[in-house]
């Protein structure tokens, strides 16, 4: 290996048998396996419970499916390495173990990059494994000699090429580790093809994945403003999730009576029906809150940069290298469940907030009562609120819900109540459009029995929509709800308020994408009458096969936006 054992965070500690992780990961002596590097590597991931390889072929990565097959690793494959890693990332997001891709050499690795950049940004725990040319004839100009680790390293936890094929495993055991551990993000090696030759191997004594403890300076601090509070607040963010904290959420909200705003997966760790959770009445919190403590999400963009209004604001981190450098607030950074059941111990006195609670659930409920007309729309052309209003009517506390879009994904943002972890996958903070097949893909696999419903934009269907093809012939059933105003809309209407022309914007008006994915051997039709939208999704969950809704929406429909770019 060019590279050193992965750092790992100080203070860290091993969960306690107190703690109550969803998954605890099982502890495992040190083993050998024989065969060649790519067994140990297979290996490897199997011990954290990663028995699905998302993947496109390549012949430098075959050494990774031969040890797949004889280790009964399921491989999935797709029409592009995009939606290989996306999928290999939503696959993670759905298990809470490390997502596996296996990239072919050259290509496969650098059409792997947006994913794996999305994954750094999610600090969602993703192994990407490539293929690479010979290291014996490095430099002779083999098929894709290029040294993929300087493209990665700024995206990865650690970045490496495994030269010794002794010790592979332990490279994998490493990468997959690193990748788990608070901060999670992806990891990469890649193995040259001459490194795949017969070796035996060693993987480590795996003890679990730690935890850093908090300074109970830092949590005493915190949890002293919110006892301060009189009109308190948490945003709840995806590391909430990530760190299995959703139980301790709850508990500690009801007991010091704190409402929930939600970010990414932090959607769902208390369900949006909760008297504590709120969706719509942002606006109120940043009007009104006096303390507001953001909880496992950067203070980045989606959060004002940590304004809010006049609150006190404080940021509670998983790890130290996420404590926010643009703004100075106090921050407490460790395991998520270990700080939230503090909050709860370190409750002694404190205010009461059930005026803020109620003021708050009267303008939540106010702003429904609005919505609702939205949801119910009949217009002509058909508003996108309208399709989530019957969406809405449809889709089970256990549905998976997948965004890929602009303005019709935010759309999904404001109307999408959602019940349970783990059901949520926006895209997250890198924006990348392209993920909706690949997380689409994951999700059937992780979740064979629930809802999946993925709401692409029309413009974002361009990115993977050839994958349907892939979840066709993996038998991989998915509702896929196009919301067609024939635009990339999130940009062109900008474009008009501030240029007053645009240019770039336009897509074919109701393109046919249902057509595609009839083509390549799944269902679909188009819709556009309002009162046609629940029956055709309502065919859409019955067919078995991956199902295009293509409803036309009104180009004219312009998203509220507030927020902007930087
Ligand atoms: C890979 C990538 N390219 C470009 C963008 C910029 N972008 C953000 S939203 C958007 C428009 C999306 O259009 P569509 O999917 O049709 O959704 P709509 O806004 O029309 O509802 C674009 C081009 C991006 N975020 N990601
Ligand atoms: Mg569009």
């Amino acid at each position: 290996m060019t590279a050193t054992t992965p750092e790992t965070a100080s203070g860290a500690t091993p969960h306690t048998a107190s703690d109550t992780s969803p998954d605890p990961t099982p502890q495992m002596e040190a083993t050998t396996v024989a065969g060649h590097a790519g067994e140990q590597a297979v290996a490897a991931m199997m011990r954290f419970g990663t028995d699905v390889m998302f993947s496109l072929n390549g012949g430098h990565i075959w050494p990774l499916y031969d040890a797949a097959r004889n280790q009964g690793m399921r491989v999935v494959d797709t029409r592009h390495e995009q939606t290989a890693t996306f999928a290999a990332e939503a696959w993670a997001k759905l298990t809470s173990k490390p997502g596996f891709a296996a990239l072919t050499a050259g290509p496969g690795i650098t059409n792997g990059v947006s994913a794996i950049t999305s994954a750094w940004f999610n600090g969602s725990p993703l192994v990407v494994m490539g293929g690479r040319a010979p290291e014996g004839r490095w430099g002779s100009g083999s098929l894709q000699e290029m040294d993929h680790v300087p493209v990665v390293s700024t995206i990865t936890k650690s970045a490496l090429t495994v030269k010794d094929s002794t010790r592979a495993g332990e490279a994998a055991h490493a990468a997959a580790l690193l990748s788990s551990t608070a901060h999670r993000g992806p990891t990469f090696l890649d193995f040259p093809l001459d490194v795949f030759g017969p070796a035996s191997g060693d993987l480590p004594a795996f003890d679990g994945i730690s935890g850093r403890d908090p300074d109970p300076d830092e949590v005493a601090r915190v949890a002293a403003m919110i006892a301060g509070a009189e009109r308190p607040a948490f945003i709840v963010g995806s590391d909430v999730y990530w760190d299995g904290a959703w139980e301790e959420l709850r508990a500690t909200v009801e007991q010091l009576r704190v409402p929930c705003f939600f970010n990414g997966l932090g959607r769902g760790t208390l369900p949006a029906s909760h008297e504590l959770s709120f969706l719509r009445t942002r606006g109120l919190l940043k009007k009104r809150a006096d303390v507001v403590v953001v909880l496992g999400t950067p203070l980045d963009f989606r959060l004002g940069f940590g304004r809010f209004g006049e609150a006190q604001v404080a940021h509670v981190v998983d790890s130290d290298g996420q404590r926010a450098g643009h703004v100075q607030v106090p921050t407490v950074a460790g395991d998520l469940r270990t700080i939230l059941r503090s909050f709860a111990d370190a409750s002694g006195e404190r205010r009461d907030h059930e005026d803020w609670i109620r003021e708050l659930r009267d303008a939540e409920n106010a702003a429904s009562a609005a919505d609702a007309q939205l949801l119910a729309a009949e217009a002509s052309p058909i508003k996108p609120s309208r399709i989530y209003g019957e969406l809405g009517k449809r889709l089970a506390d256990d549905a998976v819900v997948i965004c890929d879009g602009g303005d019709f994904a935010s759309y999904a943002g404001k109307f999408v109540e959602v019940e349970q972890p783990g059901c949520w996958l926006d895209t997250g903070p890198y924006g990348c459009l392209g993920n909706g097949m690949g997380y689409a893909m994951a999700a059937r696999v992780a979740r064979p029995s629930s809802q999946v419903v993925v709401l692409l934009g029309d413009g974002a269907a361009g990115f993977s929509l050839m994958d349907a093809d892939s979840l066709v012939r993996h038998g991989l059933p998915v509702v896929i709800v196009v919301g067609n105003n024939g635009m990339w809309g999130l940009e062109k209407h900008p474009m008009q308020a501030i240029y007053g022309w645009d240019v770039a914007c336009d897509l074919q008006p109701e393109c046919r994408y249902d057509d595609v994915v009839k083509a390549l051997g799944g269902g679909g039709e188009i819709v556009r009458d309002a009162t046609e939208i629940g029956a055709a999704l309502d065919r859409g969950f019955a067919s078995g096969v991956p199902y295009l809704v293509n409803v036309v929406t009104d180009p004219t429909d312009v998203y509220p936006r507030t927020s902007n770019l930087g």
